[in-house]
């Protein structure tokens, strides 16, 4: 009995955490076998009264999980690693192609198209949140060309 009581506690508990900042429209770009990087992207909304932030992010997929976002310097497009991604109370961050992403660097399989890859994010206020991204191919948007892959 007592078991069963701290298991619906956590569960309980768990439920509250996932609920700060909600994921929706995940997706990560597809790329070529050959490519050991790719980007997910998302939309973090937070629907609590207080600011946060998306302070790091993990997966199994990959050998390291980076925060980045896209800057211009002297007319090349560079990716830059940044501490968290804030959320503003009530509001919503959006994760797009030539801006914020998620880094999956040193895919450890080339992913598919159609596959879940599960990333969980950490946020700033202990919690952190579960989601399954499906693996898409992204047309158009930012060209790879003129991007620095962090090698
Ligand atoms: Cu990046």
């Amino acid at each position: 009995m007592k078991a069963l009581i701290t298991a619906s506690i956590l569960l309980f508990s768990s439920n509250l955490w996932a609920a700060s900042i909600i994921v929706e429209d995940s997706y990560v770009r597809h790329m070529p076998p050959t490519q050991t990087v790719t980007g997910a992207f998302m939309v973090f909304k937070n629907t609590t009264g207080s600011d946060l932030a998306v302070v790091s992010a993990e997966s199994d997929v990959a050998d390291k999980v980076e925060l980045h976002t896209h800057l211009h310097e002297d007319g090349v497009m560079k990716m830059r690693q940044v501490d968290k991604i804030e959320v503003p109370a009530g509001g919503a961050t959006v994760l797009e192609p030539g801006g914020l992403h998620v880094m999956l660097i040193g895919l450890k399989q080339p992913l598919e198209l159609g596959q879940m890859v599960e990333i969980k994010l950490n946020i700033d206020d202990g919690s952190s949140t579960q989601i399954q991204a499906e693996v898409k191919s992204v047309m158009g948007g930012m060209k790879m060309g003129g991007m620095k892959m962090g090698n």
